[in-house]
């Protein structure tokens, strides 16, 4: 035991980082940390799952254009989706953060993802890429917000079953 606590994270690969193509350069970066994926979809936000994500900026003068900017109404289609990804591995939150780099673009270390292909729109709003939890608490709060526990590939969090009767669900016509 090196005492390192194993954790997981959300990360997002958002709009602008699909828009830009670069969905295999940052899962080839993120891939440096030598962690396991344990999730990954690609998601259409809804406004609420949007704006429960980004709930703690609910008063900052930007959160209307986060919620734009996250759901892609500032990038247009096909581009209107997210790249949700769970990562698990030990001391993952900060090894993922340290090669994301600063929220702020601008302050990024430029070999980070957001120093190398994040910017700072017209209106301020940083555009940097990818979203990564920032702590173990964010990061069970937000996973369970993206991810249902049979689209992880391990029992991360208690789980329980439950029988819905008179549930809708989609499936395969054939
Ligand atoms: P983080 O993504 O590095 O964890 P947060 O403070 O959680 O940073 O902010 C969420 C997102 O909101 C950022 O990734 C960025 O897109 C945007 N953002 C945060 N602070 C600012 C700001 O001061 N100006 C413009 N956009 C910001
Ligand atoms: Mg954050």
């Amino acid at each position: 035991m090196n005492g390192k606590e194993v954790q997981q994270v959300l990360v997002l690969i958002k709009p602008d980082g699909l828009k830009k193509s670069l969905t295999g350069n940052i899962i080839t970066k993120l891939s440096e940390a030598k962690l396991t994926i344990i999730g990954a979809k690609v998601v259409k936000p809804s406004r609420d799952l949007a704006e429960e994500h980004y709930k703690q900026l609910k008063n900052q003068i930007f959160f209307d254009n986060l919620i734009k900017y996250i759901r892609g109404d500032l990038h247009g289609e096909p581009y209107k989706r997210v790249l949700a990804l769970v990562y698990k591995g030990e001391d993952a939150i900060k090894k993922l953060r340290t090669i994301a780099g600063a929220t702020n673009p601008e302050d990024a270390d430029p070999v980070s993802i957001r120093g190398a292909y994040g910017r700072i729109m017209r209106s301020g709003l940083f555009e940097n890429v990818i979203h990564c939890s920032s702590d173990p608490i964010e990061a069970e709060r937000e996973i369970k917000l993206w991810f249902q526990p049979d689209e992880i590939t391990e029992e991360i969090y208690p789980s329980k079953k439950i029988i819905q009767k008179n549930i809708q669900a989609k499936v395969w016509e054939k």
